[in-house]
């Protein structure tokens, strides 16, 4: 049997876990489940990085332990992953002695090995995200590239790790292969990384205890990354006897992480195993962040959304699937409560769960709950069939290129062509034409069918609700297979239907978001109010269509793009616009990082004359508006749009 190894990153248990990492993990969940539903022998790994500064500091404010302090948040973790039907296979703590011992194991083979050596750190060290930084690393405030926090200058004799030996092949790995997922976060490494040369990386601590001894020089202690990153190998028995994986496992099928630790999983990962000689883990698929009023949202910055009040209110498959839809992979994606409650009401009451409570009816109203065997097919049959047998292989395409939105966007392409489907052969009118029974039932027959099939792949996404769904229907656990899923007439002729409860009842979107808003604590709605006291600005001098005729928008991809140097505004991006390409410069670098645009789709301005700016050559201009703070918000229009489309 074929194996596939998924890992999520192990998180900090610095705080309760949120929405963020949520995403992560129910992503990972559902490839997952997927898999395992395709047939094969899979490991989910999930857990905590538990060592570090940070969680030290945060021991000693609260007057416990740091075992203490971490247990008690591991705990929640757990709970929020089995409240949400995570199905890991094994769940690793950094603090697990298996894992403590082959870490210092590591640790001793790569100094045996020659890559590491002792010396002296001086830098710049950000606290909260454990980094040292060089001071051309600093962003333009001279604060932490990643987070934007103060840095301090920090002193210590270190341990070092040497990282310019696998330069090239890390390169090679990154523009070369099909690792990075999605590839266009390639550029941005190699140019901030790896061309401007390797640095060795600090790699033991001395100014604080916990964290795993370095057994050669007990007043050292492994670098937090080190010890996390290597995770994924001693949770599979690497360098321990805890587990006896490691051969049929290794090397993972996919890490998934968000953009902010991409560095650590592209380049020094890679590095530690190239150092180690072990093999590479096939694929890295990295996302956006889940952002809330346009910051990340993360325990740091007090914008957290529960997931165990949104669990409770909606059930964890619709917070599941509102998360899964909404993330595309590259892209961040703004949480909204108000989306939030639309997108169940539109997919999951209207779409979905209106399919299924109308079907089920339907069958009960006009054949007591029974179909008969008589069938006679008709017009419209074949296009729903057809669309509902396709579906499988879509979605496992999808899958395998860890697009879940994509994925999603399939199967409820064909819960809305069955919607359609009752629409187009008009039930209620053949049931009052005793001569059509045998018609209706097949109209009946083929629903249920498209219902089985898409149900059964959106079981890996919403494991939870897909069973009652499948109790409704009359299907057996032996109809719901991944083989089923490619066969139509699996479901008996005489299928019996079982009407049930509404399984997503619609919600009342303003009464809601206010009860949410006192829960949570939001004053206000998502949108801004009518009376936020925003002006718009006087309206320009009329035009004629001619005039407008004149300009030509486009759509335009951002494939490249990095900060002009010696400009603090100017953002410089390379474009696929449909027609060979082109460079644009954009005042945008104030509210805008190259990370945040690289991936997605813009509107440019095609036909402006190219102009200099910075004396760096501008072939046209990003549309964006202006944001009542003064800022510029970019148009990113749908990003199914292809390159080059025209806008009126
Ligand atoms: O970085 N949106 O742990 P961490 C989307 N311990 N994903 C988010 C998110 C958000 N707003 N916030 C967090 C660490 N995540 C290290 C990892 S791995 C060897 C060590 C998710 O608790 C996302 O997957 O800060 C991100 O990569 C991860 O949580 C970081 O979690």
């Amino acid at each position: 049997m074929s194996k596939f190894y998924i890992t999520t990153p192990i998180y900090y248990p610095s705080g309760n876990p949120h929405i963020g990492h949520c995403y992560t993990t129910v992503a990972c969940d559902s490839i997952a489940r997927y898999k395992r539903m395709q047939g094969y022998d899979v490991m989910f790994l999930t857990g905590t990085d538990e060592h570090g500064q940070k969680i030290e500091e945060k021991a000693k404010e609260k007057g416990v332990t740091p075992k203490e302090y971490v247990d008690e948040i591991v705990e929640t973790f757990k709970k929020l992953w089995s409240y949400m039907n995570i199905s890991y296979d094994r769940y690793i703590r950094t603090t697990d002695d298996y894992h403590v011992e082959a870490v210092q194991k590591i640790f001793k083979e790569l100094y045996d090995r020659g890559y590491i050596y002792k010396g002296e750190y001086k830098g710049k060290y950000c606290t909260p995200c454990e980094s040292f930084w060089t001071e051309s690393q600093l962003d333009e405030n001279g604060c932490c590239p990643e987070c934007h926090r103060e840095v301090k200058e920090a002193s210590e004799e270190a341990y070092f790790f040497k990282m310019s030996p696998f330069a090239d092949r890390i390169e090679k790995l990154l523009t070369e292969t099909d690792y990075l997922q999605p590839k266009t976060r390639a550029t941005e490494l190699v140019n901030n990384f790896i061309k401007p040369g390797l640095e060795d990386l600090c790699v033991s601590r001395t100014s604080f205890t916990w964290g795993i001894p370095v057994t050669f020089d007990t007043k050292h202690v492994v670098y937090v990354w080190v010890d996390a990153l290597s995770n994924y190998i001693t949770a599979l028995g690497y360098e321990n006897e805890a587990y006896n994986d490691y051969d049929k496992f290794w090397p993972a099928d996919v890490h998934m992480v968000a953009k902010d630790i991409m560095r650590f999983h592209a380049i020094i990962w890679p590095a530690m195993l190239m150092a180690l000689d072990l093999p590479l883990p096939k694929h890295l698929a990295v996302h956006g962040w889940i952002t809330f009023n346009g910051q990340k949202m993360s325990k740091s910055l007090g914008n957290v959304v529960d997931p165990f009040i949104l669990g409770e209110r909606y059930g964890a498959d619709a917070i599941r699937y509102h998360i899964l839809r909404e993330m595309a992979l590259g892209a961040d994606s703004s949480f909204s409560n108000e989306i939030m409650i639309n997108r169940i009401n539109s997919d999951l009451a209207n779409g979905l769960g209106n399919l299924v409570s109308r079907t089920v009816a339907m069958v009960d109203k006009y054949f007591g709950g029974t179909l008969p065997s008589e069938r006679e097919s008709g017009e419209f049959d074949d296009e729903l069939k057809n669309a509902a047998l396709a579906l499988r292989e879509r979605v496992d395409g999808f899958i395998d290129q860890t697009q879940i939105n994509n994925a999603l966007a399939e199967i409820f392409k064909v819960i809305s062509h069955a919607n359609k489907y009752i629409d187009e052969t008009a039930p209620w009118v053949l049931g009052k034409d005793e001569g059509k029974r045998a018609r209706l039932a097949a109209v009946l027959y083929n629903l249920l069918e498209a219902i089985r099939i898409s149900t059964t792949l959106l079981s890996c996404f919403m494991p939870t609700t897909m069973p009652r769904i499948w109790e409704q229907i009359g299907a057996k656990e032996s109809d719901i297979s991944y083989e089923n899923a490619a066969r139509w007439n699996v479901l008996p002729q005489e299928a019996t239907v079982h009407r049930g409860e509404i399984i997503f009842p619609r919600i009342d979107v303003d009464k809601e978001i206010d009860e949410l808003n006192k829960i949570i604590g939001n004053s206000k709605k998502d949108e801004p109010k009518e009376d936020d006291g925003f002006e718009p600005m006087p309206l320009a001098e009329q035009i004629t269509i001619d005039d407008f005729e004149k300009l030509d928008l486009r759509v335009a991809l951002v494939k490249e793009c990095e900060k002009v140097k010696r400009s603090k505004k100017l953002l410089c991006l390379q474009l696929d616009d449909g027609m060979g390409g082109r460079q644009v410069v954009s005042g945008i670098s104030e509210w805008y990082k190259p990370e945040d645009l690289i991936g997605k789709k813009v509107i440019i301005v095609a036909n402006l004359k190219p102009v200099k700016l910075c004396g760096v050559e501008s072939n046209g201009m990003i549309c964006a508006a202006d944001t009542a703070e003064g800022g510029a918000s970019v148009i990113f229009p749908d990003q199914s749009l292809p390159c080059g489309t025209k806008i009126r």
